[in-house]
């Protein structure tokens, strides 16, 4: 059987990135596998949050889900801490990580900064934790951004560490990296990845932005003065460009060849435009979802409840398999 793990942080407004790169690939995935989506609150906390935000946001980042087309009778919707398993099974699977593994992890190093001896235990752990989450699931598959490539490739590595000590138990799960928009860079910097904690909000379009700030947010985003090329060739040189045609391609399901074929020539300020209203008309019915689902927690928190309901049912029997290995009484 195919099953999919994958989640998403509830640390801030969930943004076209987000969408484009996890999201929209997840609603697709929901007829041929099985599918766990999560709300990966224990990850958030690895950065301060504060304790209100950090509720409504959980409840948020699962509106946003459904409202994208995350059908509930199909998928389970659940909230990392409402499953222990996923904890006892990190600190399980810990004991099986080098520490020159986890010193690799380029996004520890980016958060991190120069100050790396001060941040805080878990922000390091936090791929082991990830390693948790998917392996609890026995998942085969995980969707994700490119961004995200590494800690899945750990994941295979402590499950297979795992397997070869203690005997067969996980399936070496495969990242689904898909569509056009692996990588959505900020509007502000195109060699930068578009991010949640970016100060600017004008680096990103937010899930909740309404139509004039999408507007807005796309005519300000930065260009270089050349019109649009005939190839994506030529884009290689052009961070700002070749980002703003790879979201058109993807908000539009189509490829950057088949934008340049019926755009090249064109000025950014008609194509920013076209652009703009292309994210207004696919964006602002999930906005207007996602308000109406948040009007009714209750809803929301029953749906988690029953999502959390099978999760743990899965993952307590994972666990259970894993320690009689290990030799737990
Ligand atoms: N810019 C992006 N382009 C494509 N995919 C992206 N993802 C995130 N940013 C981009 C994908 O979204 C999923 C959920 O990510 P997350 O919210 O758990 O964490 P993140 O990757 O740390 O997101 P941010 O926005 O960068 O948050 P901050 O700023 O808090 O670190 C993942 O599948 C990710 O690949």
């Amino acid at each position: 059987m195919k099953r999919i793990f994958s989640g998403m942080q509830p640390t801030g407004n969930l943004h076209l990135g987000n969408y484009l790169g996890a999201l929209k690939n997840w609603v697709k995935l929901q007829d041929d596998y099985e599918c766990f989506y999560c709300v990966v609150d224990l990850h958030a906390i690895t950065l301060p949050q504060d304790p209100e935000a950090l509720r409504r946001a959980s409840r948020e980042v699962a509106c946003a889900y459904i409202a994208s087309g995350i059908d509930t009778n199909k998928s389970s919707l659940i909230v990392q801490s409402m499953m222990p398993a996923h904890t006892e099974l990190a600190w399980i699977l810990g004991s099986k990580v080098p520490l020159g593994w986890l010193n690799r992890m380029t996004q520890f190093k980016d958060k991190a900064g120069k100050d790396a001896g001060k941040q805080l235990l878990g922000l390091y752990s936090y791929p082991v934790l990830m390693a948790a989450d998917i392996l609890a699931y026995k998942a085969t598959h995980v969707p994700v951004g490119e961004d995200q490539k590494q800690h899945v490739e750990l994941t295979r590595d402590i499950a297979i560490a795992f397997n070869n000590t203690y005997g067969e138990i996980f399936p070496i799960p495969e990242p689904l990296i898909m569509g056009e928009a692996t990588r959505v860079m900020s509007l502000r910097d195109g060699k930068k990845k578009m991010s949640k904690s970016d100060e600017s909000d004008y680096s990103r379009i937010n899930m909740t932005d309404d139509a004039d700030t999408i507007m807005l947010k796309i005519r300000k985003a930065k260009t270089d003065p050349e019109p649009l090329p005939e190839t994506a060739k030529e884009l290689e040189s052009r961070p700002e460009a070749d980002n703003l045609i790879t979201i058109y391609a993807s908000l539009a399901d189509t490829t950057v060849a088949e934008v340049l074929k019926s755009h090249a020539g064109e000025q950014f300020s008609t194509f920013k435009k076209d652009l703009a209203d292309l994210a207004i008309s696919k964006l602002i019915p999930i906005t207007n979802r996602m308000r109406e689902l948040m009007a009714d927690p209750a809803e929301i928190d029953a749906i988690l409840k029953k999502g959390a309901d099978k999760a743990n049912a899965l993952t307590q029997k994972t666990l259970r398999e894993v320690k009689d290995r290990v030799g737990f009484l």
